[in-house]
């Protein structure tokens, strides 16, 4: 068809995988309220096509602090990784995310991290993909397991259920309860 206002071709749609964590009450609520009212936002970047249950998590790599709430969203968007990037910090620091002055993997009302977008392979100073500790974290693998079973990772050439399955339910890496939530589920 002719469209003699916009030539340029459509932007390939991918899907996006992204880790949500919280462990910081803030305006916005407690982390459960935090992590619904995120996940709403996320849909304003795109179409959500999938969210998965909220996971309690022990805290990994800096212990004396609470515990985490978990998740995972898919959303389709034709956004280009870095303008992704750039829009998830901007939701982390909307929900009130002070980044340099609170410790490093220590508490926060909201970190929002981009794990995979489709197979794409992406290794530069700002954006890493697929997420470097995307196999070595259960409080990463078991929701994104659970809204993806049978996603590839495009490096390790493994499943997310055969991942997750491959990780000991022990010490750093222990889910401490799951919680259903209306819109968890696979979709699309
Ligand atoms: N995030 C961290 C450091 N440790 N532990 C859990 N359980 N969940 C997290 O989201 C998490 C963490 C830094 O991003
Ligand atoms: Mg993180
Ligand atoms: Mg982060």
């Amino acid at each position: 068809m002719q469209n003699s206002v916009s030539e340029a071709p459509a932007a390939a749609k991918r899907i996006a995988y992204i880790a949500l964590g919280s462990n910081l009450a803030s305006e916005r609520g407690s982390p459960e309220e935090i992590m619904e009212a995120a996940l709403l936002r996320l849909g304003g970047l795109g179409r959500l096509t999938a969210e998965s249950s909220l996971y309690e998590t022990d805290p990994v790599g800096y212990r004396g602090q609470p515990a985490f709430v978990n998740a995972a969203a898919a959303l389709e968007t034709q956004m280009e990784p870095g303008t992704l990037l750039h829009e998830l910090l901007a939701i982390e620091r909307e929900f009130g995310r002070e980044r340099g002055s609170t410790p490093a993997k220590g508490p926060r009302t909201l970190d929002l991290d981009l794990l995979l977008m489709d197979d794409l392979r992406i290794d530069s100073e700002f954006l890493t993909l697929p997420h470097p500790a995307l196999a070595r974290r259960r409080f990463v693998l078991a929701p994104l397991a659970e809204i993806a079973p049978r996603l590839r990772h495009p490096l390790l050439g493994r499943t997310m259920a055969e991942l997750l399955d491959a990780l000991p339910d022990e010490g750093e890496n222990r889910i401490l309860s799951v919680r259903r939530r209306p819109g968890s589920s696979q979709r699309g």
